[in-house]
């Protein structure tokens, strides 16, 4: 007997629906969902693979312990893998307190995971150190969209891309990262019901598609957003009404705005000032615009600055808080809207609530029933100063879920000898080998999400809960089963002995009644009986679409905020030595570090091998050739690549994507050499601009 079950799909933020057909053990076949409002009955060719990534011999099915010294981990009893993981955090919590204990999330586990986890960390063992890969990815659209808005979460719709005319791109790649997402706003293009602007150092896909791309340098974003609202300003283009309503903040800005004259600005981005001027006609002319961005502006020391400069743009337009209009931060992992409303990173708790906000603590406890002042004060680390920790020693125990930092951290010699130098480090994967996984000496085995009931929460505050389709292979358990039961042999009940999803899911849910994004009034039962909801949902409330309808922003006051935000040059310029800018990103058909794209074939012949896009200009220059096997090094380290020479790079810039990392070959990842400067509001990542040379590799002159 087989049966259809809806669920959705693992991979990106879009959060397609999925119909999976299921024989009660295994996933037979997937096919889009009609009626999931993210793609009506749309796949990409990732969604529609993904049962064939389930049921492979890469799966990691039983628990692993390694012993210290030795390079094999052991099979074991899930009973004894859980008293080692336990005997040794008591042992490290005993020795150097519970701050010497780290926990680092991913948004690709379900909110119950995400949330358990973080209440674990925080509430029985008393470590502030929780953070996840959110903050090399969705950080400083989140910190950006609270200081001029009031909140995170975007305000706007997937609904609202039939309605815009307008569509701006600054750092995304949609066609490729959020395919159905795009093929939406490509329809618009196509009969010509809207304009589009790409912003990317490459002529990618998304670029293609657009009536106008600006090539602009990496690292120029916030020059060239203030460049056009300069120019709009200059054009009469504002929305003085809504300026004077609904803003503070303008005075400043304005002021900061006369020094962007186009000239400038042309000059800062290495483009042509007519390509500024174009952008401000059809910006200027814009009844509905979205602004979509993702990580070529968040990835940056000015991340959050690149936000607000978002933000900006739309609040200076009055195009924020109707229909068909808004800036919309597309989430990359499929449910990091999830942990994020569950206070999965260092600085935040659930329910937007900040954990250097007192108050905030103190509704905390309340709500866990802790006595006054049991929650950790002190802001965690963040990813990047974590596994810093961990190399000097002041940490000593990581337990990594759902992420494969040893090779998607920039400067991946220093988080590698900070595992080394780890005294416990918990790996909980779905998948083995990984490039962490060497480090582990503990391995605890995940269920994927269509092996567990649990919910995400797309790039559009949907949340979708999923059923499971297929039994968890071995001794794999949901990812929150793992936190229990570690948690219950550290002597831990109250707080954490939930024996459901669900009750945790209602217990989350809980804890966001009254703040910006209540989801109070969603649970299990709701979700499976009437689809997937929108927040903020509170109880006894409904399904809400758009945000700030009212114009009321989550500010004192009610008042978006306006903030003069002055560019500043990368800090690494190319030097004789390192001529190039290395910028790094995805190809649409394999996921990050290709635990699961890399078990399919059909996507492994799409996109089969790792290469270095480079302009044929640097080639000549540097005397490289097309297909030629490379080193490229920056002041951290090398990696080694093979050249791709293509016109639609620009000269100056190479471009490697982040997906063949140590299992494939040895320093095939461009993090050997990316930068570990963060922004220093958002603490994410420069990962997208580093300087460094590029020069034929050593070993196969050698060998030939
Ligand atoms: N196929 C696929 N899809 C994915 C993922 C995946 O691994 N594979 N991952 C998901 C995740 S977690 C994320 S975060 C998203 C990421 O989605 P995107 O951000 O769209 O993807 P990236 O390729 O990282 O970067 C986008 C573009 O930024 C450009 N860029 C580089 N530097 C700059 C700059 O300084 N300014 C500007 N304006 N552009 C710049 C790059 O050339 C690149 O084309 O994708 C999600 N979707
Ligand atoms: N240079 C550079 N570096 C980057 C980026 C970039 O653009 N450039 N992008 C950054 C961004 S935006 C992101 S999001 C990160 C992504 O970085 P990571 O999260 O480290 O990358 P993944 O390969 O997705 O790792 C997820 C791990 O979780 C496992 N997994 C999958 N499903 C489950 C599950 O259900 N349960 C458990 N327990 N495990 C599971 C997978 O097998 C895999 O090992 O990379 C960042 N690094
Ligand atoms: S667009 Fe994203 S969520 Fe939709 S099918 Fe493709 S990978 Fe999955
Ligand atoms: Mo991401």
């Amino acid at each position: 007997m087989t049966r259809d079950v809806k669920t959705l799909c693992p991979y990106c933020g879009v959060g397609c629906g999925l119909i999976a057909t299921t024989d009660g053990k295994k996933i037979l076949r997937v096919r889009p969902d009609p009626l999931h409002p993210a793609n009506l009955g749309r796949i990409c060719q990732k969604g529609a693979t993904v049962a064939q990534t389930v049921n492979v011999s890469t799966r990691l099915r039983y628990p692993m312990i390694r012993e210290t010294g030795s390079t094999r981990p052991q099979v074991v009893p899930v009973g004894q893998a859980i008293d080692h993981a336990a005997t040794h955090l008591r042992r490290i919590i005993d020795a150097h307190g519970p701050q010497s204990v780290a926990f680092y999330l991913s948004g690709q586990l379900q909110t119950e995971a995400q949330y358990l986890a973080a209440k674990f960390a925080r509430a029985c063992l008393r470590t502030p150190h929780v953070d996840s890969n959110s903050r090399l990815c969705m950080s400083s659209a989140a910190s950006g969209m609270n200081l001029s808005l009031g909140s995170d979460g975007p305000p706007t719709c997937y609904a609202d891309i039939e309605l815009a005319d307008t569509f701006l791109f600054v750092g995304s790649n949609a066609a490729e990262c959020h395919p159905v997402t795009f093929e939406r706003v490509k329809a618009r293009i196509d009969k010509n019901r809207a304009e589009c602007i790409v912003v990317d150092p490459r002529r990618t896909l998304t670029a293609e598609a657009a009536h106008l791309h600006i090539p602009a340098k990496p690292g120029t974003d916030l020059a060239l957003l203030n460049g056009l609202l300069h120019l709009l300003r200059e054009r009469g283009r504002l929305d003085r009404a809504f300026v004077e309503a609904h803003t503070e903040g303008w005075a400043e800005l304005d002021a900061m705005l006369d020094q962007y004259s186009p000239q400038w600005v042309a000059t800062i981005c290495s483009i042509d000032e007519s390509l500024l001027q174009r952008a401000a006609d059809i910006l200027g002319q814009a009844s509905k615009l979205i602004t979509f961005w993702t990580m070529g502006a968040n990835q940056s020391i000015q991340g959050t600055f690149n936000t607000n400069a978002i933000c900006n743009l739309h609040l200076a337009l009055g195009q924020i808080g109707r229909p068909g209009c808004g800036p919309f931060s597309l989430t990359g992992q499929p449910n990091a809207m999830g942990g994020r409303d569950c206070g999965y990173m260092g600085h935040t708790l659930p329910g937007y609530r900040f954990v250097a906000d007192a108050d905030h603590r103190q509704q905390m406890e309340s709500f866990w029933g802790l006595s006054p002042g049991h929650l950790p004060s002190q802001v965690g680390y963040d990813a990047v100063r974590m596994f810093d920790a961990l190399s000097t020693g002041e940490l000593k125990a990581i337990w990594i879920i759902g992420s494969n930092p040893a090779a998607t951290m920039p400067r991946l010699s220093r988080v590698r000898d900070g595992l080394e130098r780890a005294e416990l480090v918990i790996v909980q994967d779905a998948y083995y080998p990984t490039e962490t996984s060497r480090f582990a000496h503990v391995l605890f085995p995940g269920a994927v999400n269509l092996e567990s009931e649990g919910t995400y929460c797309n790039s559009e505050r949907c949340v979708t809960l999923m059923q499971p389709v297929a039994a968890p292979p071995g001794d794999a358990k949901p990812d929150w089963w793992w936190v229990r039961e570690t948690g219950r042999a550290l002597g831990f009940e109250k707080g954490i002995g939930f024996q459901t999803a669900e009750e945790i899911f209602d217990e989350f849910a809980r804890s966001t009644a009254g703040r910006p994004n209540d989801q109070s009034g969603l649970y299990h039962k709701l979700l499976r009986e009437k689809g997937p909801q929108q927040w903020p949902f509170p109880l006894m409330g409904k399904s809400t679409a758009r945000r700030y309808q009212d114009f009321q922003f989550h500010r004192a006051g009610g008042r978006a905020k306006f903030w003069a935000r002055p560019h500043l040059d990368n800090p690494e310029q190319p030097t004789a030595q390192f001529p190039l800018l290395l910028t790094t990103g995805r190809v649409i058909g394999q996921w990050h570090t290709r635990t699961k794209t890399g078990t399919v074939t059909q996507l492994n012949n799409n996109h089969p091998s790792p290469f270095l896009q480079m302009h044929p200009e640097d080639a000549t220059t540097l005397g490289l050739e097309d297909g030629q096997r490379v080193a490229i090094s920056s002041p951290r380290g090398r990696a080694f690549s093979q050249l791709k020479l293509e016109q639609s790079i620009s000269p100056g810039v190479v471009f490697s994507p982040i997906h063949w990392n140590d299992l494939w070959a040895r320093s095939a990842s461009p993090n050997e050499a990316t930068s570990d400067d963060v922004d220093p509001i958002s603490k994410q990542p420069n990962l997208k601009c580093c300087i460094v040379n590029v020069t034929p590799d050593e070993c196969v002159k050698k060998l030939s």
